[in-house]
């Protein structure tokens, strides 16, 4: 009965040990860009800006892969690396811009907006390129 249980342990932990390598590819990401406040240029100042890994099935929460803040012109570069189950299946990558930058017609944001930017899926070590994304247009995902 002892030598059975321990063969099932043995057989897990041999399971556990090479299941992630087989299972899961890790990509990573660097993109770099600049978040603009058309009305009100202070407002993308240091603003804070994740980068995901969108994640589709239900059980799954998207995973943060990494996290920056832009200079004082609005310029950024966001690195980080993600993983996805499946040799298959490569990472979604997005970002996420925080920011009180006001919508167009506006003066002042009173709360804290959220603005989607997809990301091309190209993976280090080539490096992707935002572009410039407006902070004062509704893309609020
Ligand atoms: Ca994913
Ligand atoms: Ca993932």
């Amino acid at each position: 009965m002892i030598s059975r249980i321990l063969e099932l342990l043995t057989f897990f932990t041999i399971s556990l040990l090479f299941l992630p390598r087989i299972e899961a590819v890790t990509k990573c990401v660097r993109a770099h860009g600049q978040v603009h406040c058309a009305t009100d240029v202070f407002r993308h100042e240091k603003v804070k800006i994740s980068l995901y890994d969108h994640d589709s099935l239900p059980w799954e929460s998207d995973d943060l892969m990494g996290r920056t803040y832009s200079d004082d012109e609005g310029r950024f570069m966001v690195e980080g690396c993600g993983d996805d189950f499946g040799p298959w299946n490569e990472p979604d990558p997005y970002i996420v811009v925080e920011h009180r930058c006001p919508l167009q017609g506006h003066t002042v944001a009173i709360t804290r907006r959220k603005t989607i930017a997809e990301v091309w899926k190209t993976f280090m070590p080539q490096e992707t390129n935002v572009g410039v994304i407006r902070l004062d247009l509704n893309q609020d995902g």
